[in-house]
């Protein structure tokens, strides 16, 4: 009869390491190895390991993907409950699982995890308090004892260094988590808790039960300078007065499963989202042009009080209503009206990954700046319009079409001066061919409030149209 057995959710040998695949990183009589055996063992006895993704931290942990057989995303130091968010609201049936050191969670990743559990997110936490920053050499850490010895206060943590810092307590201060509990790797009793503790945070998530936080006593003997024995005796001794071992909250039995949802907010249907945004089915739906055309990437940019963002706006507005994909991602510099502003849209028969729009393949330069600063990153052979009312070069690239065309007296002519990015956006519509004018027309009484500046951009449209007709 098999009594021990490895869990299977750690692989059978760490390959993925370099060498000595038979045995982890960390040191002997560490705290991490045993932790990572009662989640891993959680994950086996709640048959979730399909669904598990692991957030791994910065830190001795950092590596957790070598030893779990699970789902995994590297975060930044301090960030897995931000990056933990994300997955827990893309993936709804994911098990998403924290693990993050003492230097990570409270110290540089405060804001993070007091938000997400603020939020009340459904995800298990395990925070791993070795009181000292292993992987960098044994830094004071927050939660390191007033008196101990590391690098950084090698005559011990003084009161000038602050006082140790209790997640636990801080989490507890919060109103949705739904289950709090420091345990200890102390002693062999307190390990078989732990165990139970992981197991409890890991079942909770399975339920939608909500938010649960573990703070888990470990040694760190390397350290802490000592054996693996005398760290662990060292913690019951001198961690667990500091920091109490106890069940802060458990609610779990009351807490109801939170709504389900995917891929959207969870109290708002697709429709009244889309109206909120002002897209989508409250835009009218026309069939626009059937053709398809290459993914658009385009950067506006011009200077502050030109409508550059809400050129932008408009133009991902026209693709939707036209039934393709877009993303609008303005740029607020720390300009002021006058200063330069940019924005960068995607238009797509197809999902759009990410709204980064590094290399354009359009650039609307509303102004001389603007030029300046993106002609460069445009593709070879994409479009820049150029504003030529005020922009008094040309463009340099020889693999590029460019066109000039004098947005700005346009408007000015119309007596509309702000009605420039219209401009720009009918010649872009117009050179490029990608969306119908006419569905641009249609948007801009549903955009523009007053009845009066509704016919000034009309009647802009109509003049570059005729412009762009002649030229
Ligand atoms: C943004 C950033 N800042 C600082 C560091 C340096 N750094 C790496 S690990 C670490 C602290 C790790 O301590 P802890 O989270 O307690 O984990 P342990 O190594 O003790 O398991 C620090 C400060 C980093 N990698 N990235
Ligand atoms: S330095 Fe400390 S925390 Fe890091 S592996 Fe070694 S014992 Fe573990």
């Amino acid at each position: 009869m098999i009594k021990f057995q490895k869990p299977r959710s750690l692989y059978p040998s760490f390959d993925r390491k370099d060498s000595l695949p038979l045995v982890t990183t960390y040191c002997p009589g560490c705290g991490h190895g045993t932790v990572h055996k009662l989640i891993a063992r959680a994950i086996d006895e709640l048959g979730v390991q399909d669904k598990t993704v692991m957030l791994s931290p910065v830190g001795c942990s950092v590596f957790l993907y070598y030893y779990f057989d699970a789902g995994n995303i590297q975060c930044s130091h301090g960030r897995s409950p931000a990056v933990a968010t994300g997955v827990r609201r893309t993936l709804e049936d994911a098990i998403v699982v924290c693990y993050q050191g003492d230097g990570d969670l409270a110290a540089i990743g405060t804001t993070e995890i007091v938000h997400a559990a603020n939020r009340g997110e459904n995800l298990s936490v395990f925070f791993v308090n070795n009181a000292i920053y292993g992987m960098t050499g044994g830094q004071m850490a927050p939660t390191t004892l007033p008196g101990q010895k590391t690098a950084t206060t090698p005559l011990g943590r003084s009161s000038f260094d602050g006082a140790p810092i209790g997640m636990a307590e801080v989490m507890n201060s919060l109103r949705l988590p739904i289950y709090i509990e420091r345990v200890t790797l102390g002693t062999p009793a307190g390990v078989m808790k732990a165990g139970r503790a992981i197991k409890k945070a890991m079942a909770n998530q399975v339920e939608k039960k909500g938010f649960s936080f573990i703070e888990i006593l470990s040694p760190c003997p390397v350290n802490w300078k000592m054996d693996a024995a005398e760290s662990r005796e060292w913690l019951a001794k001198n961690m667990e007065p500091i920091f109490p071992v106890k069940v802060f909250r458990d609610t779990a039995e009351q807490a109801q499963p939170l709504p389900s949802f995917s891929g959207c907010h969870p109290w708002l249907g697709d429709d009244a989202l889309r109206a909120l945004l002002g897209s989508g089915s409250a835009l009218p739906q026309r069939p626009g042009r059937t053709e398809s055309f290459p993914d658009q990437y385009v950067k506006i940019g011009g200077f502050g009080g030109q409508g550059v963002l809400s050129a932008g706006s408009m133009l991902a507005k026209c693709a939707v209503a036209e039934g393709r994909n877009a993303t609008w991602l303005p740029s607020y510099g720390a300009e002021m009206r006058g200063g330069t502003a940019n924005t960068s849209i995607i238009l797509s028969a197809a999902e759009i990954g990410s709204p980064a729009v590094d290399r354009p393949n359009v650039l609307l330069a509303l102004n001389g700046p603007s030029l300046d600063a993106f002609e460069d990153s445009v593709q070879p052979g994409g479009l820049i319009i150029v504003n030529s009312s005020i922009v008094a070069r040309k463009v340099t690239r020889t693999d590029v079409t460019a066109l000039y065309v004098p947005v700005s007296d346009i408007a000015k002519e119309e007596g509309f001066i702000p009605g420039t990015n219209s401009a720009m956006l009918t010649a872009y519509l117009i050179a490029s061919k990608v969306l119908d004018l006419e569905t641009f027309r249609e948007l801009i009484p549903r955009s523009v409030k007053k009845s009066a500046l509704v016919e000034l951009n009309l009647k802009i449209v109509a003049r570059t149209e005729e412009y762009m007709r002649k030229h």
